[in-house]
């Protein structure tokens, strides 16, 4: 072949900036990593599937479901309510080839996430909301569940009520004691919410990820966070890896944060140093702001290849795999707030 014909074509495939080469060694697979200490009985159940050389999209799906059931303040219909005592849940699935679905401020339905599964298989969309995404979940054979919440659920949003001086206001979260995301943390300064983010590789090379979420506690009625948000709380990217978020929401949506960390893998770097790379972005945009606040990422490769990293210290995650099954910390910024 002539020099420049070959030159003109090997560039297409073959960058010619050195890189450090991601996908040269062998691949740990079947693997599932989710976030929180919370995802170790989540990982088990989807392991069911994924062990069995299924699909990451199925074993997903089954672990944020099986999170779904639990009673617990961050997931389901058992999670704490907004600052009306309404329980609105968030949740987005994703696989290999770019499929994604999404439901965000969903009331009275028990499985988000595989609502937001009918809709990636059966609709042209991604993202319902609110009212349509319930007719969508009812008309699609879903059923409506009473609107109670759990007792856990109630005791909390009573305190807060008292608390917090409950007054309906815009922007009431501003005037809150500790800064503007108090509800997010106990008083050591972790955070106090544990949003479901699952991430897989299966033994077919694919990748999948899930998050399911009730979303910031006692939040305005409506507001929806990243954690149904495509390239926010969750992205997919079979080519290179797949990453998902926990914490305030607002900043991971101000970065695009999970499409971020998966193009950081992309460019050669590791699961977590992808992640520290979009924890420093947030700090960077506002250092103060961000001391006061609560970030976690986590994130795999095509390797299966794990890491995570968050703003402040207290973010956990779970991994499992045929060689281990542990809850790992995660590496932070700070300390403490
Ligand atoms: C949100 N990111 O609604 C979610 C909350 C969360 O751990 O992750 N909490 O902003």
């Amino acid at each position: 072949m002539h020099r420049r014909n070959f030159l003109k074509t090997t560039a297409v495939s073959f960058p010619l900036i050195s890189r450090p080469s991601l996908f040269s060694s062998a691949t740990l697979k079947p693997i599932i990593v989710s976030t929180w200490d919370s995802g170790l009985p989540v990982n088990r159940e989807a392991w069911k599937i994924l062990g069995n050389k299924g699909r990451s999209l199925d074993a997903v799906e089954a672990g944020a479901r099986y999170m779904e059931d639990q009673l617990g303040c961050c997931v389901g219909l058992a999670g704490y309510p907004d600052r009306d005592g309404i329980v609105t849940l968030d949740a987005c699935i994703m696989d290999e080839n770019a499929n994604c679905g999404a439901v965000a401020a969903l009331e009275r339905i028990k499985h988000p996430v595989s609502v937001a599964r009918k809709i990636m298989e059966e609709t042209p969309h991604i993202l319902l909301a609110g009212k349509g995404a319930q007719e969508f979940a009812l008309n699609n054979g879903f059923p409506l569940e009473p609107e109670v919440l759990s007792q856990d659920a109630k005791k909390a949003y009573e305190e807060w009520k008292i608390q917090q001086h409950y007054n309906p206001e815009i922007n009431i979260e501003r005037k809150q004691n500790n800064g503007p995301f108090a509800p997010y943390f106990f008083n050591d300064g972790t955070a106090n919410h544990d949003t479901m983010g699952i991430l897989a590789l299966d033994t077919q090379n694919n990748l999948s990820g899930a998050v399911t979420t009730s979303g910031m506690a006692f939040k305005i009625h409506g507001r929806v966070g990243d954690s149904p948000l495509i390239g926010a709380g969750l992205f997919v990217d079979n080519e290179v890896g797949a990453a998902t978020s926990s914490g305030v929401g607002e900043e991971v949506i101000r970065i695009a944060g999970t499409h971020l960390v998966v193009e950081y893998m992309r460019q050669g770097y590791s699961p977590e140093q992808s992640c520290k790379k979009a924890v420093e972005r947030i700090i960077r945009r506002n250092k103060e702001k961000a001391k006061l606040l609560q970030v976690g990422f986590l994130a795999i490769n095509r390797k299966g290849e794990y890491g995570a990293y968050s703003i402040q210290k207290g973010f956990t995650f779970s991994v499992k795999s045929e060689k281990e099954e542990k809850i790992h910390p995660s590496k932070f910024f700070y300390h403490a707030v």
